[in-house]
């Protein structure tokens, strides 16, 4: 019998929170060892400035640890949040992930399930959307890896504190997902299902898309806890 998949996300791993990555460690030395699957959907780092950030001390056991589950049989997967965008290849084989597509239609245990980060459903929120347009743009990204580290996490710093007071004036509506944007994933993606990120606002949501009875699972963050899904059987349930 083939393990349960696990799917985490928004663990917004960082060297200040240290009960955080002592949590994911403890899931990966347990639990996941027991998975066939593993899929982080986005936002495991706190952010992320290029892969030079393997070799953060704070970082290397989380990619130590993932690598030793990863070679003990469960495949670990990653999708970029829009903290972590700038995870790339060196990190991947380091880790022993396979960098995944934003969305990714998987067939988990024969229901098809539409894996996203989040970020891209919220599609009213403007600020965002244009930030995004611009340090999504391959010829962006590579002009601001050529830039040195320090610069790099200077810029990181400053734009967590852009955001997080832009945030101040803009609603919880405008934060979380447009309704309509998850209507249309579900029609052009893949019916039944959903599982995103992001929001921090877990729940699970029945959305009615021509006539089937969609679902979407919004995952946890980590402030609080080590949570996340665990699918077996066709069955998704909280863990
Ligand atoms: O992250 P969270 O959940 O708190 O808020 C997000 C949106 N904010 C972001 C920004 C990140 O927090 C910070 C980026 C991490 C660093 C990556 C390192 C490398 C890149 C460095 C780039 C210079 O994603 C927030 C959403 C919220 O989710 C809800 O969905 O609202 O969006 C914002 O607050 C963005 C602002 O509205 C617009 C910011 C404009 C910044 C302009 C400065 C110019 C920067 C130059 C590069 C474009
Ligand atoms: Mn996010």
């Amino acid at each position: 019998m083939p393990g349960p998949t696990l799917l985490i996300s928004d663990l917004h791993l960082s060297a200040s929170r240290p009960r955080t990555t002592t949590a994911l460690l403890a899931l990966l030395a347990g639990p996941a060892r027991e998975a066939s699957a593993l899929y982080i959907l986005g936002d495991l780092f706190d952010y992320w400035i290029g892969d030079e950030d393997v070799d953060d001390p704070a970082v290397r056991p989380v990619v130590d640890a993932l690598a030793a589950v990863s070679a003990a049989g469960t495949a670990v997967s990653f999708m970029h949040g829009n903290r972590d965008f700038l995870v790339g290849a060196r990190f991947a084989a380091a880790a022993g992930a396979r960098l995944l597509p934003d969305p990714l239609l998987l067939d988990l245990d024969g229901v098809p399930t539409l894996l996203m980060h989040g970020d891209t459903l919220c599609i009213e929120d403007a600020g965002y959307n244009r930030f995004r347009a611009t340090v999504r743009d391959p010829a962006w990204q590579q002009a601001f890896l050529d830039r040195p580290v320090a610069a790099r996490r200077e810029e990181a710093q400053r734009l967590r504190a852009i955001s997080e007071h832009e945030k101040k004036s803009k609603s919880a509506e405008i934060m979380d997902v447009t309704p309509s944007e998850v209507l249309r994933m579900l029609r052009t993606h893949g019916y039944p299902r959903l599982v995103h990120g992001h929001t921090h606002r877990p729940a699970l949501h029945l959305h009615p898309v021509d006539g089937y009875a969609c679902e979407r699972w919004v995952l946890p963050d980590w402030r609080d806890a080590a949570t996340g899904l665990r699918a077996a059987g066709g069955r998704l349930q909280r863990f």
